[in-house]
């Protein structure tokens, strides 16, 4: 093993190549464990592609490149009409033999920082649930326990962390003895860095012997699961579909056999859920077709003119906003991160408030964005697969994210949207649910996803239960 000198020796002849001395100008003031730690730091970055990406998209912005032609994408209905109902009877078929050979895993990107919504901890162990106050990864674990118990198959969870929350993560679902899954069935893995810029193009210090490192988007999801080792893992286990979704997000059908289904029917690569828009400028990506091949735009690069554009009938053009829910092919990962595969998905820039260390050596805590931050984005891939598909589904019944502590897409949406959905299911299995004046449930409502994952499935758990009454104020659970 190298020593720190030599290793420092290194790094400074590398470095100067890169014009990043600056990172080493505490060096002498550092104790040896701080120095390792630098050093540590150092050897995650890529310093060749950051010196490229440092002249394209940090010292200035990178042109975002809108096509002239833009279309709406073609996609599935939630609900099929006469044409296609038989095809999504095959669907469903399809993904449940899926699921029942073991063909399917469940991938949760969670290794997000988030910081909008101010909670001290990883995403998933916040505490979501209307009646238990059960937290997000306890409620994506009780998604798992219900396919076993409809499909007598429990799906392998591969779950993504970053340094910034992994060892969190691990010990909290540790802590609460899986949610029921055995430890074994439960891949953690974590995801690349990326360090911060100052806009000169210098790399940022988070302190004197820290570089600012922080995750590299969910795009690098794709890298990670091979250097992780969990597409090896999955080879060894015989899952070819992943089914992937975001951690905020606890209306998610963890697995969804509609959806597998109708990926493997159609031969897709990379499939996607989109909802639709809320309103034209909805905070989404939209689902467009660009030279062919259908591509997520963000909002924020959706020129108004096509946000707001309609059809002859008045409807919305651009109206399949994404909602971070895909299935992936295994070898369509395989495809894109082998050695030597030259795809890289694109770099998004954004400028963010990055504590950094001044020349004293003190940590500044800026007031306004002084650093760039770089993301690979996991729809970026899209592009790339064959046969992509796009399905909508119902907003109220799949989507509802916890992103920001007050207003929109906060804990009370959220809850209030589990409690609806549970009384729209219960409604339609004959159960009166009491309202009050302004049409809300008068009671708090839960349905564990392991008692139940859909109108179907909760009608025949009713059916083997004596009548249930739900009688206003008082707390319904169904677990
Ligand atoms: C994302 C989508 C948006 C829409 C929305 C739905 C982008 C840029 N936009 O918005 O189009 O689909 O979700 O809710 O993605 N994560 C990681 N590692 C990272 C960064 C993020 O695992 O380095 C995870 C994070 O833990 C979370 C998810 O990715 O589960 C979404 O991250 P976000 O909150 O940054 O996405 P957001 O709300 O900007």
């Amino acid at each position: 093993m190298a020593t720190l000198s030599d290793r420092y020796a290194d790094w400074t002849q590398k470095l100067s190549r890169h014009h990043q001395t600056h990172l080493l100008r505490f060096w002498t003031e550092l104790t040896d464990g701080e120095r390792a730690q630098l050093l540590d730091d150092l050897d995650q970055v890529d310093f060749e592609l950051c010196a490229s990406l440092i002249e394209t998209h940090v010292r200035q912005r990178p042109t975002v490149h809108i096509p002239e032609h833009i279309e709406p994408p073609p996609s599935y209905p939630a609900e099929p009409g006469p044409d296609r109902a038989d095809l999504y009877n095959r669907a469903r078929r399809t993904g449940e033999e899926a699921l029942r050979a073991g063909r399917v895993a469940a991938f949760t990107v969670a290794g997000g920082q988030g910081t909008r919504l101010g909670f001290d901890g990883p995403k998933g162990a916040f505490s979501i649930s209307p009646v238990r106050n059960a937290t997000l990864f306890q409620l994506f674990a009780e998604g798992l326990l219900g396919v076993e118990r409809r499909y007598g198959r429990r799906p392998r969870w591969y779950i993504m962390t970053s340094p910034v929350n992994h060892a969190q993560t691990t010990a909290f679902f540790a802590d609460h003895r899986y949610f029921g899954l055995r430890a074994d069935e439960v891949v953690f893995f974590q995801q690349g860095q990326m360090p911060a810029f100052l806009p000169d193009g210098r790399m940022a210090l988070a302190e004197r012997h820290r570089l600012a490192l922080s995750p590299d988007g969910h795009g690098g999801s794709l890298r990670a699961l091979r250097e992780r080792g969990a597409l090896d893992d999955m080879r060894a286990h015989g899952i070819d579909t992943i089914s992937y979704f975001q951690v905020d997000n606890p209306l998610v059908r963890t697995i969804d056999p509609l959806f597998i289904g109708l990926h493997l029917l159609t031969g897709s690569e990379m499939s996607s859920k989109a909802v639709t828009k809320a309103f034209d400028t909805e905070k989404v990506g939209n689902f467009c077709l660009v030279d062919g091949r259908v591509t997520v735009i963000e909002y924020s690069d959706l020129p108004e003119s096509l946000a707001t554009a309609r059809n002859a009938d008045g409807s919305r053009r651009f109206d399949a906003g994404s909602i971070a829910i895909h299935v992936l092919s295994r070898s369509f990962v395989e495809r894109l991160t082998a050695p030597g595969a030259r795809v890289q998905l694109p770099w998004h820039r954004a400028e963010k408030k990055v504590p950094t260390v001044d020349d004293a050596g003190r940590v500044a805590e800026p007031t306004a964005p002084n650093a760039v931050k770089l993301e690979l984005f996991v729809f970026d891939a899209i592009p790339l697969a064959e046969r992509p598909l796009v399905l909508f589904t119902r907003r109220e019944e799949e989507f509802s994210p916890v992103k920001n502590a007050e207003g929109v897409d906060s804990p009370a949406t959220t809850r209030r949207d589990l409690v609806r959905r549970a009384a729209r299911w219960l409604e339609a299995c004959g159960v009166p649910v009491p309202r009050g004046v302004d049409g809300e449930p008068a009671a708090p409502l839960e349905i564990s996803p392991a008692f139940a994952l859909d109108v179907e499935d909760l009608r025949a758990r009713l059916a083997t239960m004596p009548p249930l009454k739900v009688e206003p104020g008082r707390p319904l659970l169904l677990a």
